[in-house]
């Protein structure tokens, strides 16, 4: 395993003895965090995303079960795995416990090798749920968001930016020539350069809420939430220019010795009245325009 893939545990208890057994139980395996009350809990659980959190239940000033109250409301915590670990040992209290959402309830005294087991079963749990989702909204090629995503995300910032009549701007970039760059330089080498210009891109796209996303084949789209068309041609000229920085040959581009790219843009109108598929249609035209103007130029 990659230093990288070790997962990490949160341990709250407020039993110095307690936080001690596990953490030292768990320390071989996993990257062990602790919190010595509710509080210090959310604190580092905020800090540090463990994957997993051991919650005793009876701790004074704020309880196991109003922590994951509290984990749940947070939308940055609200993932997070939680296993009780509690002197509570009716069975009530486990089906409160897994009623309000915990993965798992451990009573004490507890079993080490029981409480690794669960642990274990629960951190694997995560990780698949995470390549499930990496599966479902990353393109494998590019790493950037896949269509699938950008459909989502477009739908909801569309929403968004006509409630709060905000800025929405969109672009779509298509890499020139690139059939004739796999005819001349191969698919592998295509596969390449189509890489690089999508780091370019998700490079260049550094506002929180921004995406850079694989639309199909060699064409990307970026969306930019609250950014005007003057903001957002500034970004889009910038990764123009990241790209043709990068100089790749494209010796029968016909456009230019190098790799260029086209891009269509438009920006969503305060005022308008369109549907979200407007948006896109409006940028569409712009980057068919951008093509027969020659390509390696931006239209907006
Ligand atoms: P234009 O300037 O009009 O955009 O010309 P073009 O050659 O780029 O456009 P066209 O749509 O004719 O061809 C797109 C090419 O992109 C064809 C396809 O083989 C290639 N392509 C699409 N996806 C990939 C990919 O994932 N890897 C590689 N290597 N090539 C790809
Ligand atoms: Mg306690
Ligand atoms: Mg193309
Ligand atoms: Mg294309």
């Amino acid at each position: 395993m990659k230093i990288a893939d070790v997962q990490k545990v949160l341990v709250a208890d407020d039993d110095a003895v307690n936080r001690e057994v596990l953490g030292e139980l768990l320390k071989p395996e996993y990257t062990v965090l602790l919190a010595k009350n509710g509080a210090q809990a959310l604190e580092r659980a905020a800090r540090h995303q463990p994957d997993l959190i051991l919650l005793d239940v009876m701790m004074p000033d704020m309880d196991g079960y109003e922590v994951l109250r509290r984990l749940r409301a947070d939308p940055q915590l609200a993932h997070i795995a939680v296993i009780f670990i509690s002197g509570l040992d009716h069975p009530e209290d486990e089906a409160a416990g897994l009623k309000m959402g915990a993965a798992d309830y451990i009573t004490k005294p507890f079993n080490q090798t029981v409480v690794m087991a669960r642990v274990a079963l629960h951190l694997q749990v995560v990780r698949q749920r995470r390549m499930l989702e990496r599966l479902a909204n990353v393109d494998g090629l590019t790493e950037l968001a896949n269509r699938r995503r950008f459909d989502e995300v477009y739908e909801m910032e569309w929403q968004r930016a006509r409630r709060n009549g905000t800025a929405l701007s969109l672009a779509l970039l298509d890499v020139d020539a690139f059939k004739q760059y796999n005819d001349r330089y191969g698919h592998p080498a295509g596969d390449r350069a189509l890489r690089s210009v999508a780091r370019a891109a998700a490079n260049a796209m550094r506002r929180p809420g921004d995406l850079a996303a694989r639309y199909g084949g060699e064409e990307l789209v970026l969306l930019m939430p609250e950014t005007d068309a003057f903001e957002a041609r500034m970004v889009v000229e910038g990764i123009c220019e990241a790209i043709a920085a990068l100089a790749i040959p494209h010796e029968s581009s016909g456009v230019a010795p190098m790799l260029t790219v086209s891009v269509g843009g438009a920006t969503l109108a305060a005022d308008g009245r369109e549907e979200s598929a407007a948006l896109f249609e409006a940028a569409d035209t712009h980057l068919y325009r951008a093509k027969k103007a020659g390509r390696n130029r931006i239209v907006w």
